[in-house]
Formats: structure tokens, C-alpha cells, sequence
């Protein structure tokens, strides 16, 4: 029997790269492929897993929730140009979020193709700015040794996607055996250890602070770095400001940093501070421009310094340490350690003290402001996120899309354990149910919910993702924060150009539980407080017994 030996040699380095699922939607490009991944599976033999989207979008929001949780890379296959150009936003959201994921698709048309301007037709500059490396296959080249590149490159720290285009006689090729060849070897790049000598000079400036800040982005990507910035914040007594991109830091831990109720989007913990140092951190795709005084020293590590998304405000580190925080924060904790004469830790011993009381009080206030809300009518925000809270476990993994209530759930929605909270880099919005999808297809053990508002629910292509979630038995529950508009964007004209009316609202919403149970999920509209708490409850049960679940939580209009 004859086998597509190209599409043999590729299964080859997806196995060798641990790639377990490959998310895609066909187009005829792709039939060598898949019609030999399902032989493969039928037969006993290893092959990804593969994960059908009925839309692009999701195939790549699904291998971005993946890798979070699985931290293993992902093949994403998608049929020529039109696939590749449906992906859209998710990309610059695996880029912005480091995903190691095989991006391929087959080459469109004939090879003497032109463009408007008459040159030739370049397929990967569709995505050349979203991705580490992308490259045209030639008939010479050898599919084996380019996908092992390709593999390399994307997993090579710091990760990202890569997108790879293929003639389609090279796909669909086929020969009596498969090539005999040299076992394929991916190679990555190694990991850069912090230098000691600058580690030392950071521990002098950190010691010395009066009022330093921790700022971290991903450094809970290895879930055995939050143990361990816990100990360098207390042996600090510095405040840990995380984003919600992962969980780095309890946030019941009295060093978390917390914000007054009332606090504007300005961050006056930015301002106050005397030292920062950031650990393993990207501005954010839409962040308010900061201004930070210019005596405000920095200290940074990073595995990524070039910061090939957006630079640190503009600003050079004072020191800045090429690092894995993994390895990197222990030691700078034993060179702080060294530095502490008893009369410094004694004096630290009181800034904690103070910090503790702090942050308790804020804790204090960020409840009672969402228990005085229980009977408010339409929901509260805060009420929402307080009951949320109370439904769900310390393993429970939350898969965190809010954009204007974000602030809200960093406060009431407790995260103690290591990767119990996932958030997007990047921009794009609707990533939250197709990234809980792949999140639960990488622990089916856990229970995974997802939230979001009702522009990301629409965004996110609810039956694309939802079905997908029925049909291969990875159940999630779905909480939509429905503030009935776009919050984001009307609180921005609003502030900038006293305009209130701007047609971002979404009067006579769309009924999401009937989309919901269109794709054979549970769905439900909730707009009594009451209600809250019981449904969601009733909402994990269901999930437990595997169905997928929207709840539509309506809030107050934006
Ligand atoms: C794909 C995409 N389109 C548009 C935007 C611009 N944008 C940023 S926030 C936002 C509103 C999102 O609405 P929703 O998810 O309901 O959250 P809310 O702002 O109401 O809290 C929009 C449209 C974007 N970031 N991504």
C-alpha cells in the first residue's frame, strides 16, 4: 500500500516535538494529512491527536490554551491562504503570549503567482509580523529537516509561532514505503542563566529600597517559580504586582499588591515606588502610557530583553539580567540574603508588618463593597466575581478574558494554587473559549471556566468553540460578564471626548443560553442576584457531568 511519505516524515517531527493535538480546519490541502493522522490512530500508532474547529480563529486560541496548561508545543493546520488569513488576531495573541506552535498550511496557486504590483505572491507575509520565522518550502528542500527547523525555532526560548507553507505535490506525495532517513533531532536554543556578578549589584539596589515593587507577567509559567517568588517577596518585604496572565503570586498573600476600590485606572502603586524590579514582564497591548519618575530605579529580568513586543516604557533597566527567573529568583533571594544585616531585616520586619494590615484592610474593603452589592439589581460586577469565588475550588483553572470588570476579578476571584489563572497577551479579543477548550483537552481532570465579556463571547466563534467542546468531551463552563456593549471602548470616548452615545451598545443582545443549547450546551440568562451563587453552582455540577455550560450573567449596561 502506497503512504503519503512527506505527510509520514512531518507526523515524525510532531511525534519527536511531543505535539499530542494538531487544531485544524481542511480545506482539500490537508486530506494527505489527516487522512493519515486517523490511520495512524486506528492502527495503535503515535500521532496528534486531531482537534476539529469549525472555525480558524479557534484552532489557534485552542493550541494557545494548550500550551498554558500543558506547556508541551502545537501544530495548527489550516487550508492555504484563506485558513491562514481566518486565524486573524489569534496569532498576535500566540505571539504576544510566546505559544510554540507549528502554524502550516499548504501553498496557494501556482508558484508564478503576482501580487497587484506584479510581484510574486508572498503567502507569509500575512503573518510575518505575528510570528519568529515563517518560510515558503522549495522543491529541493527536505520536509524532514525543515519541520525540525521550524520545531526548533518555536520552542527555542523565547517561544513563539512559526508558519511554514508547502506545495501541495510535496502534501500529497506518495511513494510505496516511507523515506528511510536519519533519526530527526530538534535542537533548541539554550536557556541563558543569570550572570552572579550583576545579580549581586541588584541585591545591593534591592536591599536598600524603601519601597520596592515586584512586577511580574509570566513568571507562574513554570508553576514552580511562584514558591519561589513568595520567598523572594518576603525576604524582601516587597509588594508583588502581577498581571493576570498567569498565576505568579497568591493573591491572598499580604504582599500581593492591592488596589483601594476606588482606585482610577492610574496605578498609584507605580508612582509611589522607589525601585521596581520586573521579572519576566510585557506592557500589556493596550497600557496607559506611564510616566515613571526618573529617579525610579529598575531592576530587570527577563527571558526576553530585547522585548520584541512593545520596550518598558521607554526606559533603560538599570540592571538588566538576561535570565531564567526559575533559576534566576533563588539566587538573587540568597544574594539578598547575604546582604541582610539584622538591623535591615528588623526594619523589614515592619515594612511587612505594615503591608500585612494594608493589604488586609484593602481585602476587607474589596468584600464588603461586593456583599453590600447582593441584592443589586441589575448585577454587580463585584457581586458576580464574589460568588464566583465561593463556587468554585483551589484548583479550578480560570481562563480570564474580562476586560472592563478585569480589576474586579484580580481582587475577588482568590488564586492560590500555581496555574490556576490564565489570561491573554496580546490584544485580540475572544480568546477565552477556545483557550479554555484547549486548556481542558490538556487537563481533563480539572474543572476549567472561562470568562468573558459579551463582545469576547461573539468574538470567540461560540459555536465553533462550544460544539467542539461537546463533541470531544472537554466540558467548561462559560461565565459571560454581560454589560450589553463594548465597555472598554465606550469608557474610553467617554473619558476622552465626553461622548456617551457611540453606537458600541448591544440593545436586544443576542440570547446566548439559546446559542449555547444550540450547540448541545446548557445555557442560561440569570438576572437576579439571587441567582447567582446557585447557578453556578448548578452550572459546575453540570460541567462535572459533561456538559458545557454559558451562563449570561446580566449586569448592569456600560
Ligand atoms: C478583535 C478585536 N476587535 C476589536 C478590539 C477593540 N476592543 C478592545 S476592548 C473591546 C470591547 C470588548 O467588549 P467586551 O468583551 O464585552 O468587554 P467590555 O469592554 O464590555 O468589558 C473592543 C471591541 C480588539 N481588542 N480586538
Amino acid at each position: 500500500m502506497e503512504v503519503y511519505d512527506n505527510v509520514v516524515t512531518i507526523i515524525d517531527v510532531l511525534n519527536e516535538a511531543g505535539i499530542e493535538h494538531v487544531f485544524f480546519n481542511p480545506g482539500i490541502d490537508n486530506v494527505p494529512f489527516l487522512e493519515t493522522i486517523a490511520a495512524y490512530r486506528a492502527s495503535g500508532k503515535t500521532a496528534p491527536r486531531g482537534i476539529l474547529c469549525l472555525d480558524e480563529f479557534v484552532t489557534m486560541t485552542a493550541a494557545h490554551g494548550n500550551y498554558m496548561v500543558s506547556g508541551k508545543p502545537q501544530a495548527v493546520s489550516t487550508h492555504s491562504e484563506l485558513g491562514t488569513l481566518q486565524i486573524g488576531g489569534a496569532l498576535q495573541n500566540a505571539q504576544w503570549g510566546k505559544i510554540p506552535v507549528i502554524f502550516f498550511a499548504e501553498i496557494q496557486g501556482p508558484l508564478e503567482r503576482t501580487d497587484w504590483r506584479g510581484q510574486p505572491f508572498d503567502q507569509g507575509s500575512m503573518v510575518r509580523n505575528f510570528v519568529k520565522w515563517d518560510h515558503q518550502m522549495t522543491g529541493d528542500e527536505d520536509i524532514g529537516e525543515l519541520f525540525t527547523k521550524a520545531a526548533g525555532i518555536a520552542m527555542t526560548e523565547p517561544c513563539g509561532p512559526v508558519y511554514l507553507t508547502v506545495p501541495r505535490e510535496v502534501l500529497w506525495h506518495k511513494s510505496k514505503k516511507p523515506k528511510t532517513r536519519a533519526a530527526l533531532k530538534i535542537s533548541t536554543g539554550s536557556i541563558p542563566q543569570a550572570d552572579p556578578a550583576l545579580l549581586d549589584e541588584a541585591a545591593d539596589i534591592l536591599v536598600k529600597a524603601e519601597n520596592p515593587l515586584i512586577i511580574t507577567g509570566h513568571a507562574g509559567r513554570n508553576p514552580d517559580t511562584v514558591p519561589r517568588l513568595v520567598e523572594l517577596a518576603e525576604t524582601l518585604c516587597a509588594r508583588v504586582l502581577t498581571s493576570d496572565t498567569r498565576m505568579n503570586f497568591p493573591n491572598t498573600h499580604p504582599l500581593s499588591a492591592f488596589l483601594a476600590t476606588h482606585d482610577s485606572f492610574s496605578n498609584p502603586l507605580m508612582e509611589n515606588t522607589d525601585t521596581i524590579l520586573v521579572i519576566d514582564y510585557d506592557l500589556p497591548y493596550a497600557a496607559p502610557p506611564i510616566a515613571l519618575k526618573p529617579e525610579i530605579k529598575i531592576v530587570h529580568i527577563d527571558i526576553d530583553m530585547v522585548k520584541t513586543g512593545k520596550p518598558l516604557w521607554g526606559r533603560k533597566a538599570d540592571i538588566a539580567i538576561e535570565a531564567d527567573s526559575r533559576e534566576a529568583i533563588p539566587a538573587l533571594t540568597r544574594a539578598i540574603n547575604q546582604k541582610l544585616t539584622d538591623a535591615r531585616r528588623a526594619q523589614l520586619k515592619e515594612r511587612f508588618k505594615q503591608l500585612a494590615d494594608e493589604h488586609k484592610g484593602l481585602q476587607a474593603e474589596w468584600q464588603e463593597l461586593a456583599e453590600s452589592q447582593s441584592k443589586q439589581k441589575p448585577i454587580s460586577a463585584h457581586w458576580l466575581s464574589y460568588c464566583l469565588n465561593r463556587a468554585i475550588d483551589e484548583d479550578t483553572i480560570i481562563v480570564n478574558q474580562t476586560i472592563t470588570p478585569s480589576r474586579i476579578v484580580a481582587h475577588l476571584v482568590q488564586r492560590r494554587q500555581p496555574g490556576t489563572l490564565l489570561s491573554y497577551s496580546g490584544g485580540c479579543i475572544g480568546w477565552p473559549l477556545g483557550a479554555a477548550l484547549g486548556v481542558k483537552l490538556a487537563a481533563p481532570d480539572r474543572t476549567v471556566v472561562s470568562l468573558m465579556g459579551d463582545g469576547a463571547f461573539i468574538y470567540g466563534c461560540p459555536e465553533a468553540s462550544i460544539w467542539a467542546s461537546g463533541f470531544y468531551k472537554a466540558p467548561f463552563l462559560a461565565v459571560i460578564y454581560n454589560n450589553q456593549g463594548y465597555g472598554a471602548i465606550k469608557g474610553l470616548f467617554r473619558e476622552q471626548y465626553d461622548v456617551d452615545n457611540m453606537g458600541a451598545d448591544f440593545f436586544s443582545p443576542p440570547d446566548y443560553a439559546r446559542i449555547a443549547e444550540a450547540c448541545n450546551a446548557y445555557g442560561r440568562t440569570v438576572d437576579n442576584p439571587a441567582d447567582v451563587l446557585p447557578v453556578l453552582k448548578d452550572g459546575l455540577q453540570r460541567v462535572k457531568n459533561g456538559q458545557p455550560v454559558v451562563l449570561d450573567i446580566r449586569l448592569e449596561p456600560v
